[in-house]
This record gives structure tokens, sequence and C-alpha cells, in this order.
């Protein structure tokens, strides 16, 4: 199934009138208080995040798992579903695979199918935390850190491996997440667990292409319940730069203990030059992997406001991989990942009316009355009219879930494929 232009243009044609008064009010405003409207319009326009391959149909958990009828069956429909994201939001131009989840079978033909709906590939993620049939050598006790060498030797080489199949699709980066720790006191010796993640790393790190990025997700627990040898953003930063320049840590907004302040450890990782990308979602307790925004919007505000600093004061940081990792036990799939999109556009967009000389001046002059007003007054702008003409000014429509459901893509989708087909993945 595919979106196209006539659709969208015909489905806007519904809600133009109500966008443009909407539009018209806010922009006024905004350029009264001295705002560069078609400049954060632009930034909006150029934000493209990418859409986790895994999280396309329905998740589940070890309590079960709830089918969606339609699901992609292969790499060429879940293609075709980011194309699907993309033609409604115009913010979801990259994907960003799992392997050996997504194994392509035609590297030439999963590449032009992608090019032609405007899709790049963004981080490739290895999986060391699953056994592959035939394998010989199990993960059960760890990958990269186990006590085994033949265990880490065999983890080594698919990380190698994820690499060569990443170069083949055009993929700057590689996402090592690491299930290994232990669930007991006494199982694990730590020090001994790190140094061979350490040089485990450092071995995957020098079969890096000179244009790639190495991207260290940390996350406390789970499936290990007692440690994890990457539990935390300090742990990822010692690996990363043990390996070198090219290795980064990788913030999943669900790999942190409760009532961490997140915002801080992105701060200081764009200081250090260290942050290298993230990984979208929300939760209310554990990595529930939920819907962006939908539990702490506030928290991802003020996370997309120390980015914006960030952006304009830490030229050492490199350009920021943008991905979501979410999985979706309840809603269809497409639509969590829609509301998703528009969440991060929506922080982002509040973000860019933080005057951030106005904050510093307040922060140099310890008026923390003032400085709670800045960030709030930003954070209370309802920013939609400007998401909308981000959108239209690119092509998309101006609320994808009204369309998505107008369009009723999700009938179309279970008359292609059915009701029966599951997707690979979490
Ligand atoms: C681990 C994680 C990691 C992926 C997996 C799908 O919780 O966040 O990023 O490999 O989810
Ligand atoms: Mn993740």
């Amino acid at each position: 199934m595919r979106i196209d232009k006539n659709q969208i243009s015909e489905y806007n044609k519904n809600e133009l009138q109500n966008h443009n008064e909407n539009f018209d009010f806010l922009a006024n405003r905004l350029t009264k208080n001295g705002y560069n409207v078609s400049d954060i319009i632009s930034k909006l326009s150029e934000f493209q995040v990418a859409i986790p391959s895994w999280a396309l149909g329905a998740g589940g958990t070890r309590f079960g798992r709830f089918g969606f009828y339609g699901e992609p069956s292969n790499l060429e429909e879940k293609i075709a579903d980011v194309g699907i994201l993309h033609s409604l939001t115009q913010t979801a131009g990259a994907v960003s695979l799992h392997i050996p989840w997504d194994v392509p079978s035609d590297y030439k033909a999963i590449k032009e199918k992608a090019d032609a709906l405007h899709i790049k590939f963004d981080a490739v993620n290895s999986n060391t935390f699953q056994d592959q049939n035939g394998a010989s050598e199990t993960y059960k006790y760890g990958s990269l850190s186990n006590t085994s060498k033949a265990v880490r030797d065999q983890a080594i080489q698919h990380n190698l491996d994820v690499i060569n199949i990443g170069d083949k699709l055009g993929s700057k980066a590689l996402t090592v997440w690491l299930a290994d720790g232990s669930s007991f006191p006494g199982q694990n010796n730590f020090q001994t667990a790190f140094q061979n993640t350490q040089d485990s790393l450092i071995d995957i790190y020098k079969g890096l292409p000179d244009d790639w990025k190495l991207l260290v997700e940390y996350k406390p627990y789970e499936p290990n319940f007692y440690s994890t040898v990457i539990q935390d953003w300090g742990a990822s930063l010692m690996l990363a730069n043990g390996c070198g320049d090219k290795a980064y840590t990788l913030v999943d907004l669900g790999h942190h203990l409760p009532n961490s302040n997140i915002e801080q450890i992105v701060s200081i990782l764009q200081l250090k030059g260290k942050l290298g990308g993230f990984h979208f979602n929300d939760s209310k307790y554990g990595d529930d992997d939920l819907t962006v925004g939908s539990i702490k919007p506030y928290s991802l505000f003020l996370i997309f406001n120390e980015l914006v600093y960030g952006m304009e004061n830490n030229p050492q940081n490199p350009d920021l991989a943008w991905m979501i990792d979410a999985s979706h036990n309840i809603k269809d799939p497409l639509e969590d990942l829609i509301q998703s999109l528009e969440a991060i556009q929506e922080a982002y967009a509040k973000a860019l009316l933080v005057d951030q000389n106005l904050l510093r001046a307040a922060q140099n002059d310890n008026d923390v009355v003032k400085c709670q007003e800045i960030l709030q007054n930003a954070y209370r702008t309802d920013v939609r009219p400007l998401i909308e003409k981000a959108r239209l000014n690119v092509g998309g429509v101006i609320s994808p879930i009204n369309a998505y459901r107008a369009l009723d893509v999700r009938g179309q989708l279970i008359k292609e494929r059915g009701k029966n087909t599951v997707a690979t993945g979490l």
C-alpha cells in the first residue's frame, strides 16, 4: 500500500482553513515576540526520526501477545509501512534495522524500495541477547562479557557481520545493546565482565568503517535482574572512551531508574562530545517502551531544551541519531508510531521557543523564578500549528492520525496481507 500526493492534498482540503486560522494567530504572536517562525518550521521539517523495524507489528510481554491484523511479514512490507508513516508525517525518513530479525534477501531491491519512499537506513542493531538456530555457542550467560572466549568471539563476529550488512545498505552506525549481566549476587565478577566487554567492543570498533559510529546503549536491568554490565551512562561512556573517537553513548529514555535526571545526563554527554543518539519512548515504571510523550511529556521537553542548547553550543558533539524504540501491546503499531513522531516534534518545537539567551541571563542572575517562567512559557505554548505547517510545507498531512483513519490504512493492509501475518521483532 502507498499513499500518493493526491490522497494527501485531497485529505488536507478538509482541515486547511482551520489550520490556517490557528497558524496565522500563533505565527503573528510569535513574530511579535521576536521569534523567526520560518526558521523554526524549517528545523521541524528537516527533523527526521528513524523507525525501529522491530516495532511495526504487535509487541508482547511474557504474559501474552495480542496480534494486530495486517502486520508486515517481511522486510519489504516493513519498509512499505515506514513509507506510509513518512508519507503522512514527512518526519519518518529513516528505518533502523535489527539483525538477524531483518536480514535483507535482496539488497539491491530493498535499497531501491527504500529510495523510492525516501527512506534512509539509520543505525543497524546487533542481537547477542537471543541464541540463533545452529549457533555453536549460547548467550545464556552473556555475549561480549562472557567468561568463554568462544562465546565472545561468536558475538564479536556477529557484530562485524551486522556492520557488513549495514554497510551494503548505506547505514553509518552500529548500535550495541547487551543483555549481559547477572540475576544473583556472586554470579558475575563485575571487573572481568566489564573488561571482557571493553576488549570485545574494541575488536568490533576495529571493524568499523572510517565514517561509521559505534553507539553503546546502556540499561540498568532486564532481562538480568541483579546487574547489567553496561548499566548506566557512566559505564557506556567509559566503554566508548575505551574504544575511541567514533564511539558514543546511546540514550534509550526507558533505560533509567525512576526519577533519573535524563536531561542532565544528555547535557553532560553533549558537553563531553560523546552523545551519539536516542531511542525515544516513554515509561511509568520500567523499560515499558510506551508511546513517546504519553507519560512524561514535560521531561521530554526538558531533554529537548538541553538538546537545543547543545546543538547551538557544543560543536564538539556530532549530529545525533534520532530513533524511536517502542513496543505496541494494545495500539495499532502505525498509529502508536505516528503519536510518537508527533510528541517528538512537539517537544522539539516547544524547546525551540525557549529563549536560550534570556534563560542564560536569568541563570547568571540566579533568578530562579524567571528561569522557570521562561521554560514554562515555551512549554505552555500550543505549537501544533507549527508542526502542521512543517508537514504541509514538505507534502505531509495536517493531522496524520485522522488521515490514517480516513484513508482506512489498516483496513487496506488487512485486505493485502490478511489477519494472520506476524512481524519479526519485539
Ligand atoms: C533493549 C532495547 C534495545 C534493542 C531492543 C529491541 O531494551 O532497548 O535497544 O535492541 O530494545
Ligand atoms: Mn533501545
